[in-house]
């Protein structure tokens, strides 16, 4: 069995307050999964694609959830490793109707920080690099230790060898890592990939510029070497823009009521991602994007809305009736 896109990262437990407020008033949460590759795994496999996840999980029952629920979503977790020595990394967070919402991480020395060069060469000789077309990294990763960069650093290397697109989801962390430490590090990576995505601030660090015109960031991104920069404007939608040609903007699918905004960047990548494969050109891929964004938005937990191949269809042909009968 061989994998179309190939994803790591770490994979946690996000615990999600209940209720709107403040964490300091929460009191029952309710369990998810989460990690921004693996959002994207899931959402790719969504959407009918075929996805092998590299990562490392504690030997807990958080990791045993992790394990199963990828692979009941269809993702290919043989090289998700389980890790003795070490516990599932943790994600606390709070609900907002107003305001940034607050995250508290408890993931440090986590299993899926342990991620190291050998989990890839591993993947490696079992074929994953050499069968796959698409390889999928965000800048999280290389902020959770020098292994876990490492790791990121041989997985281009082999995807470049292997002759696979390479993507970079900028996700900028900042309780992980500060604006200074990320840029050179998630520059080398865009560097390196073909496709690089990020809000105007992440695209800014990448790039060391001050615009904030999108169309001018994401020109600054190409400067750096990707055939394609996508700049995620959330409620505005999306701007493309390929080597050579004009950028594009597309307008966001409008969300009368945002649930949850946490995920909605990976579901956009898995969106973005899925059209590319299929073999959509850059306007359709910015639209199938906006759309599996909205979804996710529209339901708690990172991996909650994401849509399959039906739900993405009628989103897109949305404009219909509301109600489906
Ligand atoms: O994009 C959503 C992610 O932020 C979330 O799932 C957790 O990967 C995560 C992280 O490191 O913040």
């Amino acid at each position: 069995m061989s994998a179309t896109v190939v994803t790591l990262g770490e994979c946690l437990i996000s615990l999600v307050a209940e209720e709107p407020g403040p964490l300091a008033e929460a009191a029952t949460f309710e369990r998810h999964i989460a990690g921004a590759e693996a959002n994207v795994a899931v959402g790719l496999a969504r959407l009918g694609q075929s996805v092998a996840y590299i990562g490392r999980v504690g030997s807990d029952g958080f990791g045993v959830a992790i394990v199963r629920r990828l692979r009941a979503e269809g993702v290919d977790v043989r090289h998700l490793t389980v890790d003795t020595a070490a516990a599932t990394g943790l994600m606390l967070r709070e609900r907002r109707v107003l305001g940034p919402a607050q995250v508290v991480y408890a993931r440090t020395g986590s299993a899926g920080s342990r991620l190291s060069t050998e989990d890839i060469d591993r993947a490696a000789a079992d074929g994953l690099f050499a069968d796959a077309r698409w390889l999928h990294l965000t800048g999280i990763t290389p902020a959770l230790s020098g292994t876990a960069r490492d790791a990121v650093m041989r997985a281009v290397e082999l995807a470049h060898e292997a002759e696979l697109t390479v993507s970079l989801d900028v996700n900028l962390r900042r309780r992980l890592w500060s604006d200074e430490a990320a840029a050179p590090i998630v520059r080398a990576i865009a560097q390196q990939a073909d496709v690089v995505l990020g809000s105007p601030d992440e695209l800014a660090v990448v790039t060391g510029s001050s615009e904030a015109d999108p169309g001018k960031l994401a020109r600054a991104v190409l400067g750096l070497g990707p055939e394609i920069a996508v700049v995620k404007l959330g409620a505005d939608g999306a701007l493309g823009a390929r080597k050579g040609s004009a950028p594009i903007r597309v307008p966001a699918l409008p969300v009368p009521s945002v649930v949850d905004p946490v995920g909605a960047g990976d579901a956009f990548s898995a969106g973005f991602i899925a059209a590319r494969l299929s073999g959509a050109e850059l306007t359709p891929a910015l639209r199938t994007a906006n759309a599996c964004g909205a979804a996710a938005v529209a339901s708690v937990g990172d991996l909650t809305g994401l849509p399959d191949a039906v739900e993405l269809e009628r989103l897109l042909a949305s404009g219909g009736p509301d109600t489906l009968r």
